[in-house]
Protein backbone atom coordinates (compact mmCIF):
# COMPACT_ATOMS: atom_id res chain seq x y z
CA UNK A 1 0.00 0.00 0.00
CA UNK A 2 2.79 2.10 0.32
CA UNK A 3 3.89 2.04 -2.91
CA UNK A 4 3.53 5.71 -4.74
CA UNK A 5 0.14 6.44 -6.63
CA UNK A 6 -0.33 9.32 -9.27
CA UNK A 7 -2.83 10.24 -11.64
CA UNK A 8 -4.36 12.99 -13.91
CA UNK A 9 -7.97 13.52 -12.50
CA UNK A 10 -10.23 16.17 -14.29
CA UNK A 11 -12.86 18.75 -12.18
CA UNK A 12 -16.05 19.03 -14.20
CA UNK A 13 -19.29 20.22 -14.20
CA UNK A 14 -21.59 23.44 -15.41
CA UNK A 15 -20.47 27.00 -14.82
CA UNK A 16 -20.02 28.78 -11.19
CA UNK A 17 -20.82 25.21 -9.08
CA UNK A 18 -16.63 26.10 -7.26
CA UNK A 19 -15.03 23.86 -9.37
CA UNK A 20 -12.16 26.45 -9.27
CA UNK A 21 -12.58 26.84 -5.53
CA UNK A 22 -12.24 23.49 -4.68
CA UNK A 23 -8.64 23.41 -6.91
CA UNK A 24 -7.33 26.25 -4.71
CA UNK A 25 -8.71 24.32 -1.58
CA UNK A 26 -6.95 21.11 -2.44
CA UNK A 27 -3.81 23.34 -3.43
CA UNK A 28 -3.72 25.35 -0.41
CA UNK A 29 -2.84 28.25 -2.69
CA UNK A 30 -4.85 30.01 -5.19
CA UNK A 31 -4.08 29.43 -8.95
CA UNK A 32 -7.48 29.64 -9.91
CA UNK A 33 -9.24 32.55 -10.45
CA UNK A 34 -12.71 32.23 -8.77
CA UNK A 35 -16.20 34.62 -8.98
CA UNK A 36 -19.91 34.61 -8.49
CA UNK A 37 -20.52 34.78 -12.08
CA UNK A 38 -20.47 31.64 -14.01
CA UNK A 39 -17.85 31.06 -16.83
CA UNK A 40 -14.74 32.76 -14.77
CA UNK A 41 -12.52 29.63 -15.76
CA UNK A 42 -11.74 30.14 -19.97
CA UNK A 43 -8.51 27.57 -20.01
CA UNK A 44 -7.72 23.97 -18.49
CA UNK A 45 -5.66 25.20 -15.34
CA UNK A 46 -3.57 22.51 -14.20
CA UNK A 47 -2.40 21.92 -10.49
CA UNK A 48 -0.55 19.28 -8.09
CA UNK A 49 -0.79 18.14 -5.27
CA UNK A 50 2.04 16.71 -3.94
CA UNK A 51 1.43 13.98 -1.02
CA UNK A 52 3.91 11.91 0.51
CA UNK A 53 3.49 8.38 -1.30
CA UNK A 54 1.26 9.89 -4.46
CA UNK A 55 0.99 12.83 -6.86
CA UNK A 56 -2.12 14.27 -7.97
CA UNK A 57 -2.44 16.44 -10.44
CA UNK A 58 -5.76 17.96 -11.03
CA UNK A 59 -7.52 19.89 -14.08
CA UNK A 60 -9.89 22.76 -13.46
CA UNK A 61 -12.04 23.57 -16.56
CA UNK A 62 -14.32 25.83 -17.65
CA UNK A 63 -18.28 25.13 -17.01
CA UNK A 64 -19.94 22.89 -18.91
CA UNK A 65 -23.21 24.81 -20.54
CA UNK A 66 -25.10 24.70 -23.97
CA UNK A 67 -23.06 27.25 -25.64
CA UNK A 68 -24.46 30.08 -27.70
CA UNK A 69 -21.51 31.66 -28.65
CA UNK A 70 -17.98 30.74 -30.76
CA UNK A 71 -16.35 31.32 -27.26
CA UNK A 72 -19.05 29.62 -25.02
CA UNK A 73 -18.06 26.41 -27.47
CA UNK A 74 -14.47 26.88 -27.47
CA UNK A 75 -14.40 26.73 -23.79
CA UNK A 76 -16.99 23.57 -23.39
CA UNK A 77 -14.62 22.16 -25.83
CA UNK A 78 -11.87 22.91 -23.69
CA UNK A 79 -13.83 21.36 -20.57
CA UNK A 80 -14.32 17.97 -22.74
CA UNK A 81 -11.05 17.77 -23.76
CA UNK A 82 -9.51 17.29 -20.63
CA UNK A 83 -11.62 14.05 -19.99
CA UNK A 84 -9.20 12.54 -22.51
CA UNK A 85 -6.32 10.22 -20.92
CA UNK A 86 -7.18 11.14 -17.39
CA UNK A 87 -7.61 8.66 -14.43
CA UNK A 88 -10.59 9.61 -12.29
CA UNK A 89 -13.09 12.49 -12.80
CA UNK A 90 -14.45 14.63 -10.68
CA UNK A 91 -18.03 15.56 -11.54
CA UNK A 92 -19.39 18.68 -9.64
CA UNK A 93 -22.64 19.71 -8.95
CA UNK A 94 -24.23 22.14 -6.10
CA UNK A 95 -26.19 20.73 -3.11
CA UNK A 96 -28.95 23.46 -3.23
CA UNK A 97 -29.90 22.82 -7.38
CA UNK A 98 -32.18 20.00 -8.15
CA UNK A 99 -31.21 17.73 -11.08
CA UNK A 100 -31.11 19.55 -14.20
CA UNK A 101 -31.41 18.76 -18.23
CA UNK A 102 -27.78 20.07 -18.18
CA UNK A 103 -26.66 17.01 -15.94
CA UNK A 104 -28.08 14.26 -17.44
CA UNK A 105 -26.21 15.56 -20.96
CA UNK A 106 -22.79 15.35 -18.97
CA UNK A 107 -23.61 12.24 -17.60
CA UNK A 108 -24.23 10.93 -21.03
CA UNK A 109 -21.13 12.25 -21.82
CA UNK A 110 -19.39 10.69 -19.07
CA UNK A 111 -20.63 7.57 -19.59
CA UNK A 112 -19.16 7.06 -23.09
CA UNK A 113 -15.59 7.03 -21.07
CA UNK A 114 -13.79 4.44 -19.48
CA UNK A 115 -12.92 6.25 -16.42
CA UNK A 116 -14.38 6.35 -12.60
CA UNK A 117 -16.61 9.75 -11.77
CA UNK A 118 -16.80 10.60 -8.33
CA UNK A 119 -19.88 13.06 -8.18
CA UNK A 120 -18.68 15.63 -5.78
CA UNK A 121 -22.10 17.66 -4.04
CA UNK A 122 -20.90 20.94 -3.45
CA UNK A 123 -21.54 23.91 -1.34
CA UNK A 124 -23.36 21.62 1.41
CA UNK A 125 -22.99 24.78 3.92
CA UNK A 126 -26.07 26.08 2.37
CA UNK A 127 -28.40 23.18 2.69
CA UNK A 128 -29.85 21.55 5.42
CA UNK A 129 -28.46 17.60 6.14
CA UNK A 130 -31.84 16.40 5.47
CA UNK A 131 -32.19 17.64 1.88
CA UNK A 132 -28.75 15.81 0.87
CA UNK A 133 -29.76 12.28 1.24
CA UNK A 134 -33.01 12.59 -1.39
CA UNK A 135 -30.17 14.26 -3.89
CA UNK A 136 -27.46 11.80 -3.24
CA UNK A 137 -30.54 8.97 -4.12
CA UNK A 138 -31.55 10.76 -6.99
CA UNK A 139 -28.11 10.84 -8.28
CA UNK A 140 -26.80 7.36 -7.58
CA UNK A 141 -30.10 5.92 -9.54
CA UNK A 142 -28.87 8.22 -12.96
CA UNK A 143 -25.53 6.96 -13.16
CA UNK A 144 -23.10 4.30 -11.76
CA UNK A 145 -20.93 6.80 -9.89
CA UNK A 146 -17.54 5.19 -8.01
CA UNK A 147 -18.31 7.34 -4.64
CA UNK A 148 -20.52 10.32 -4.04
CA UNK A 149 -18.96 12.55 -1.68
CA UNK A 150 -20.63 16.24 -0.45
CA UNK A 151 -18.40 18.78 -0.04
CA UNK A 152 -18.08 22.71 0.65
CA UNK A 153 -14.77 23.46 -1.41
CA UNK A 154 -15.21 27.16 0.71
CA UNK A 155 -15.22 26.15 4.27
CA UNK A 156 -13.12 22.91 3.37
CA UNK A 157 -16.09 20.43 4.78
CA UNK A 158 -15.49 16.59 3.46
CA UNK A 159 -12.37 17.89 1.41
CA UNK A 160 -10.07 15.50 3.31
CA UNK A 161 -13.10 12.68 2.55
CA UNK A 162 -12.20 13.32 -0.57
CA UNK A 163 -8.90 13.19 -1.06
CA UNK A 164 -8.72 9.73 0.83
CA UNK A 165 -11.44 8.46 -1.89
CA UNK A 166 -9.26 9.90 -4.82
CA UNK A 167 -6.49 7.87 -3.48
CA UNK A 168 -7.84 4.96 -2.99
CA UNK A 169 -9.34 5.49 -7.45
CA UNK A 170 -5.52 6.08 -7.93
CA UNK A 171 -3.41 3.66 -10.02
CA UNK A 172 0.35 3.29 -9.10
CA UNK A 173 2.34 5.70 -11.55
CA UNK A 174 5.38 7.86 -11.15
CA UNK A 175 6.25 11.34 -9.89
CA UNK A 176 5.46 12.92 -13.08
CA UNK A 177 6.38 16.80 -11.68
CA UNK A 178 8.89 18.01 -9.71
CA UNK A 179 7.92 17.93 -6.12
CA UNK A 180 8.30 21.26 -5.80
CA UNK A 181 5.88 22.83 -8.68
CA UNK A 182 2.22 23.28 -8.40
CA UNK A 183 0.94 24.44 -11.71
CA UNK A 184 2.45 24.41 -15.22
CA UNK A 185 0.64 27.39 -15.95
CA UNK A 186 3.21 30.70 -16.37
CA UNK A 187 3.36 33.10 -14.26
CA UNK A 188 2.32 35.93 -16.90
CA UNK A 189 -0.53 33.86 -17.13
CA UNK A 190 -1.55 33.81 -13.79
CA UNK A 191 -0.96 37.02 -13.57
CA UNK A 192 -3.46 38.20 -16.71
CA UNK A 193 -5.72 36.29 -14.64
CA UNK A 194 -5.38 37.58 -11.27
CA UNK A 195 -6.27 41.22 -13.16
CA UNK A 196 -9.45 39.48 -15.01
CA UNK A 197 -11.12 38.28 -11.69
CA UNK A 198 -10.37 41.95 -10.61
CA UNK A 199 -12.10 43.72 -13.76
CA UNK A 200 -14.95 40.86 -13.25
CA UNK A 201 -15.34 41.45 -9.24
CA UNK A 202 -15.58 45.36 -9.96
CA UNK A 203 -17.91 45.61 -13.61
CA UNK A 204 -21.23 44.25 -14.04
CA UNK A 205 -24.06 42.56 -16.62
CA UNK A 206 -22.18 42.05 -19.82
CA UNK A 207 -18.74 43.22 -19.31
CA UNK A 208 -16.92 40.45 -17.11
CA UNK A 209 -18.02 38.15 -20.37
CA UNK A 210 -16.66 40.56 -22.79
CA UNK A 211 -12.89 41.62 -20.75
CA UNK A 212 -9.77 39.37 -21.91
CA UNK A 213 -6.37 40.27 -20.57
CA UNK A 214 -2.87 40.15 -21.75
CA UNK A 215 0.43 40.83 -20.71
CA UNK A 216 2.37 43.82 -22.86
CA UNK A 217 5.86 43.94 -20.37
CA UNK A 218 6.91 42.10 -17.12
CA UNK A 219 9.88 43.56 -16.44
CA UNK A 220 11.91 42.08 -12.95
CA UNK A 221 13.85 44.72 -11.98
CA UNK A 222 16.40 42.66 -9.50
CA UNK A 223 18.27 45.18 -7.51
CA UNK A 224 15.17 46.81 -6.40
CA UNK A 225 12.93 43.94 -5.80
CA UNK A 226 10.69 45.72 -8.06
CA UNK A 227 8.44 43.66 -10.82
CA UNK A 228 6.94 46.05 -13.69
CA UNK A 229 4.01 44.78 -15.34
CA UNK A 230 1.80 46.50 -17.95
CA UNK A 231 -1.24 44.47 -19.13
CA UNK A 232 -3.62 45.52 -21.88
CA UNK A 233 -7.72 44.72 -20.71
CA UNK A 234 -9.11 43.97 -24.23
CA UNK A 235 -13.05 44.98 -24.37
CA UNK A 236 -15.04 44.33 -27.05
CA UNK A 237 -16.52 47.99 -27.72
CA UNK A 238 -15.97 51.71 -27.10
CA UNK A 239 -18.74 51.73 -24.24
CA UNK A 240 -16.95 49.16 -22.15
CA UNK A 241 -13.76 50.39 -22.36
CA UNK A 242 -15.79 53.77 -21.03
CA UNK A 243 -17.16 51.50 -17.89
CA UNK A 244 -14.07 49.99 -17.28
CA UNK A 245 -11.96 53.01 -16.89
CA UNK A 246 -15.00 54.70 -14.69
CA UNK A 247 -15.46 58.24 -13.42
CA UNK A 248 -12.09 59.79 -13.35
CA UNK A 249 -10.58 56.53 -14.23
CA UNK A 250 -11.96 55.69 -10.92
CA UNK A 251 -12.91 51.85 -11.73
CA UNK A 252 -9.34 51.41 -13.04
CA UNK A 253 -7.38 52.47 -10.31
CA UNK A 254 -9.72 50.30 -8.25
CA UNK A 255 -9.02 47.39 -10.48
CA UNK A 256 -5.25 48.19 -10.41
CA UNK A 257 -4.95 48.29 -6.84
CA UNK A 258 -6.73 45.13 -5.72
CA UNK A 259 -5.08 43.43 -8.59
CA UNK A 260 -1.54 44.51 -7.43
CA UNK A 261 -2.43 43.64 -4.20
CA UNK A 262 -2.77 40.22 -5.05
CA UNK A 263 -0.05 39.73 -7.25
CA UNK A 264 2.55 40.94 -5.08
CA UNK A 265 1.33 38.27 -2.18
CA UNK A 266 1.74 35.68 -5.58
CA UNK A 267 5.18 37.10 -6.79
CA UNK A 268 6.03 37.82 -3.00
CA UNK A 269 7.95 40.60 -4.91
CA UNK A 270 6.72 44.67 -4.99
CA UNK A 271 4.75 45.00 -8.37
CA UNK A 272 4.56 48.36 -10.56
CA UNK A 273 1.37 47.26 -12.31
CA UNK A 274 0.21 49.79 -15.29
CA UNK A 275 -3.46 48.79 -16.95
CA UNK A 276 -4.36 49.90 -19.85
CA UNK A 277 -7.69 49.68 -21.80
CA UNK A 278 -8.04 48.44 -26.04
CA UNK A 279 -10.94 47.71 -27.51
CA UNK A 280 -10.41 44.38 -29.80
CA UNK A 281 -14.01 44.72 -31.56
CA UNK A 282 -15.79 41.78 -31.12
CA UNK A 283 -12.92 39.61 -30.39
CA UNK A 284 -14.84 36.96 -28.58
CA UNK A 285 -16.75 36.25 -31.74
CA UNK A 286 -14.04 36.22 -34.27
CA UNK A 287 -11.62 33.04 -34.23
CA UNK A 288 -7.83 35.07 -35.33
CA UNK A 289 -8.36 37.14 -32.26
CA UNK A 290 -9.76 34.47 -29.88
CA UNK A 291 -6.40 33.16 -31.02
CA UNK A 292 -4.12 36.24 -30.48
CA UNK A 293 -5.62 36.64 -26.85
CA UNK A 294 -4.43 32.68 -26.34
CA UNK A 295 -7.65 30.91 -26.43
CA UNK A 296 -6.46 28.23 -28.85
N1 LIG B 1 -21.49 28.76 -0.13
C1 LIG B 1 -20.54 28.22 -0.90
N2 LIG B 1 -20.10 28.89 -1.96
C2 LIG B 1 -19.14 28.31 -2.72
C3 LIG B 1 -18.59 27.03 -2.42
N3 LIG B 1 -17.68 26.74 -3.37
C4 LIG B 1 -17.64 27.78 -4.22
N4 LIG B 1 -18.51 28.74 -3.84
C5 LIG B 1 -18.78 30.04 -4.48
O1 LIG B 1 -19.36 29.79 -5.75
C6 LIG B 1 -18.96 30.79 -6.68
C7 LIG B 1 -18.35 30.13 -7.90
O2 LIG B 1 -17.13 29.53 -7.55
P1 LIG B 1 -16.04 29.15 -8.64
O3 LIG B 1 -15.01 28.33 -7.96
O4 LIG B 1 -15.60 30.35 -9.40
O5 LIG B 1 -16.92 28.22 -9.60
P2 LIG B 1 -16.50 27.47 -10.94
O6 LIG B 1 -17.23 26.19 -10.97
O7 LIG B 1 -15.03 27.41 -11.07
O8 LIG B 1 -17.11 28.45 -12.03
P3 LIG B 1 -16.72 28.61 -13.60
O9 LIG B 1 -15.26 28.80 -13.71
O10 LIG B 1 -17.47 29.82 -14.02
O11 LIG B 1 -17.21 27.37 -14.28
C8 LIG B 1 -17.97 31.69 -5.94
O12 LIG B 1 -18.69 32.82 -5.48
C9 LIG B 1 -17.52 30.82 -4.77
O13 LIG B 1 -17.11 31.56 -3.64
C10 LIG B 1 -19.08 26.36 -1.26
O14 LIG B 1 -18.68 25.24 -0.90
N5 LIG B 1 -20.06 26.99 -0.54
MG1 LIG C 1 -13.78 28.15 -12.48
Amino acid sequence: MNEFRSGFISIIGPPNVGKSTLLNRILGTKIAITSDKPQTTRNRILGIKNLENAQLIFFDTPGIHRPKSLFGKYMVEVALASCKDVDLILLMVEANHSIAEQDRYDLEFLSKLPFPVILLINKVDRVKKENLLPLIDAYSQLFGFSRIVPISALSGDGIDRLMGEVLTLLPKGPQYFPEDMITDQPERFIVSEMIREKVIGNTYQEIPYSVAVSIDEFKEKKDRNLIVIRAIIHVEKASQKGIIIGKKGATLKKIGSDARKKIEDFLGAKVHLECWVNVEKNWSKDRTALKKLGYH
